[in-house]
């Protein structure tokens, strides 16, 4: 019996990708190099910290810590700039309703995002009052494919992993799900997210009475 829902942000309920792809390109081009919007793919579901150590990597370049931490706020800064500015007809198709109908229903709701500027996020687009509880990147301390986002998001509602279904549209989030034994929907290509229970496009393809068929 599913009786919570937790969703990843980027992805699932935003399409916020292009603007972190601008920053951190903004980024590489500034230190002298450039990279694709394919490789920008590799960068979906991971963390801050993470997608520049595999973009230094890309351009071939070594940096310390403390210069690691200074580009990484640099980019932060540019990306926060961004999505200070987003609306609500952002929210990806079919998102909002799909959370209203699962709060209709009596179903609790979770997000389980790597990003540290959920809460921002959330705001601009109204969303913040369909959620019971948000577990980002501020409040783990190992990132996707651990699974603890998720367990947190459920040990903050008092629900058991198996009562608990994942939306994710990346493979580091459905490993994570599948690590925290809960139910996954996986959000974007079959292919890819084959380890999934169920794959759909985006959340305009799923309702509640399909979550106890997973
Ligand atoms: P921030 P999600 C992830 O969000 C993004 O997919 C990933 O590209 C980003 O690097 C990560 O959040 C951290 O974001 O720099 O805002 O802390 O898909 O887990 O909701
Ligand atoms: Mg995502």
């Amino acid at each position: 019996q599913i009786t919570a829902c937790i969703f990843d942000l980027d992805g699932v309920i935003v399409d916020t990708a292009v603007y972190h792809y601008r920053a951190w390109k903004r980024l590489a081009n500034e230190l002298g190099f450039d990279f694709t919007e394919e490789d920008n793919e590799k960068l979906k579901g991971i963390s801050r910290v993470k997608s520049l150590e595999l973009i230094l990597g890309w351009g071939g370049i070594e940096k310390t810590e403390t210069e690691r931490e200074e580009l990484a706020s640099r980019k932060n800064n540019w990306y926060v700039e961004m999505i200070q500015s987003m609306r609500p007809d952002e929210i990806l198709p079919g998102a909002k309703e799909f959370l209203q109908e699962v709060k209709a229903a009596g179903l609790k709701t979770a997000l389980g995002s790597a990003s540290k500027n959920s809460g921002l996020i959330l705001e601009r687009t109204g969303l913040l009052p369909l959620f019971d509880v948000l577990v980002d990147g501020n409040h783990v301390s190992a990132s996707k494919p651990d699974p603890q986002v998720f367990l947190r998001g459920a040990e903050g509602l008092g629900i058991l992993p198996e009562h608990c279904v994942v939306f994710e549209d990346a493979v580091a989030g459905v490993e994570a799900a599948i690590a925290a034994g809960m139910k996954v929907v996986g959000i974007g290509s079959a292919e890819v997210l084959n380890r999934a229970d169920l794959v759909v496009k985006g959340l305009f393809e799923i309702h509640v009475p399909q979550l106890n068929n997973l």
